[in-house]
């Protein structure tokens, strides 16, 4: 099996790559990040000292940023179900919702999350304000943008998906997707219910206690 995930189960960003492999039915090992293995918290290290992951690696090819890691499958190691439609224009769209997801959905989850493991004094109250405003909005204009569609980008489930699915499921637990954004609600059943992310899903159950604002009992 040539290919490697480094990564870890109960991540947001691992389970966006996770999804695109289980989408493809992709054979790959699994390196799981864990802090009791110094050796493989060593070679990860070494792979990609901005450590973060996941990370592919294929041969001596390695590869970073779980969007980049999907279209880095589709073009070496292309299954049945392609995640970027081959029209380029099409294609930009689908990268265009794959950012918003990224960066208005996950960045200011993260930082709440990250700001609750902070000692108290170090605290950022006024960031945290900004977080939780920069979420709502981005959950009303989802609301809109979702009006008739299935998936993100349409009819047809895409690399968009593969980052939406895990990056609202973790947004919900950390600042509640109002009732009133019923399309965005529906849509996040949508990706839980999409048997890639919910195989992604089941296998992170284990880690729900280390969810630091505290797992909700359901999902
Ligand atoms: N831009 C990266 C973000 C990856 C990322 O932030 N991963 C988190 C796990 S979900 C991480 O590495 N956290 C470790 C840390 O922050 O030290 C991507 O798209 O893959």
């Amino acid at each position: 099996m040539s290919l490697k995930l480094y990564a870890h189960p109960f991540s947001s960003y691992c389970q966006k790559a996770l999804t695109a492999l289980y989408e493809n039915g992709t054979p790959f090992e699994f390196r799981l990040l864990a802090h009791d293995d110094p050796r493989i918290m060593a070679e990860f290290a070494t792979l990609w000292p901005i450590k973060r992951f996941p990370v592919l690696v294929d041969g001596d090819r390695t590869v970073t940023e779980a969007s980049i890691i999907i279209e880095y499958l589709g073009l070496y190691h292309p299954g049945p179900v392609p995640l970027l439609p081959a029209d380029p224009r099409a294609a930009l769209e689908v990268r265009s919702m794959d950012r918003f997801f990224d960066n208005y959905i996950s960045t200011p989850q993260q930082r709440i999350v990250a700001d609750s493991l902070r000692p108290a004094a170090e605290r950022d109250a006024h960031g945290v304000r900004e977080a939780r405003a920069m979420l709502d909005t981005a959950y009303a204009w989802l609301d809109k943008t979702m009006a008739g569609r299935e998936w993100a980008v349409g009819d047809t489930f895409s690399l968009a998906d593969c980052g939406a699915a895990p990056f609202l499921f973790y947004a919900d637990w950390t600042h509640a997707i109002d009732p009133a954004f019923a399309r965005v609600r529906a849509y996040r059943e949508r990706l839980l219910a999409r048997p890639s992310f919910a195989r992604a899903v089941d296998e992170a159950r284990p880690y729900r206690p280390l969810f630091p604002l505290g797992a909700p009992d359901r999902d």
